[in-house]
């Protein structure tokens, strides 16, 4: 029989037929990566974001080079906050909310400077862009039919952070008949010790929603 490439992977190779593979970069905004901006004025250490960006750009070229589907995810919401639930306002004790104005426009909202993506990982005009109002990928944005349309069932996924956004992502691919490898230094969290904790909980139990690997072991084997 006829195996298709994969790579090495935890709990176990993960497949990568030909045509059906994308990679999935998410919120490598402005406003969760740069200093002074909405991630930092929450408290958190922005530093722990940026080791994130070097071995992200090696995978970004080397997808862009093995002309798999690119789609890039930004958080954020309407100017006139129609789409922001209060109790998405009201959480957690932050000095700015999303809406006001903070250093980079107002915070994560469309359109605004530090909403958009780091200008090292900006997307190339073919590339599919999904604005969503929450932390995963799939609620409230048409993911699921471009994934479709595209023949699309393995993702490699990225970005920030690894126990917000990309587990809610990979778990939202999950229960939709996906699978995904997640790049253990291609995502980030504020908190060390969630980075650690928030791998193994995706390979726990055989791979109980995922798969991980790390970026120079994707590269080896991504032609
Ligand atoms: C958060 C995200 N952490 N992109 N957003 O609020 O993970």
């Amino acid at each position: 029989s006829f195996d298709p490439p994969s790579v090495p992977a935890a709990p176990g190779p993960f497949p990568l037929p030909a045509g059906q593979v994308a990679l999935v970069v998410i919120d490598m905004q402005r406003d969760f990566l740069l200093p002074g901006g909405f991630g930092e004025t929450l408290g958190n250490d922005v530093d722990q974001l940026a080791a994130v960006v070097p071995p992200l750009q090696r995978v970004l070229a080397a997808a862009r080079d093995a002309g798999l589907m690119i789609i890039h995810t930004r958080e954020g919401h309407r100017p006139d906050l129609s789409d922001l639930p209060p109790a998405k306002l009201r959480r957690g004790l932050p000095s700015l909310r999303i809406g006001d104005q903070g250093r980079y426009g107002r915070i994560l909202i469309r359109g605004e400077y530090g909403h958009d993506i780091i200008d090292e990982l900006a997307p190339l005009p073919d590339e599919t862009v999904i604005d969503k109002p929450g932390k995963g990928s799939f609620y409230g944005t048409d993911l699921q039919a471009i994934l479709t349309e595209a023949g699309i069932t393995q993702l490699i996924v990225t970005g920030v952070t690894t126990e917000v956004c990309v587990h809610t992502t990979v778990r939202e691919a999950n229960d939709r008949g996906y699978e995904a490898l997640v790049l253990s230094d291609c995502v980030g969290s504020y908190f060390p010790e969630f980075q650690r904790v928030g791998l193994d909980m995706i390979t726990a139990q055989g791979g109980i929603f995922g798969w991980v690997t790390d970026s120079a072991t994707l590269l080896q084997h991504l032609s």
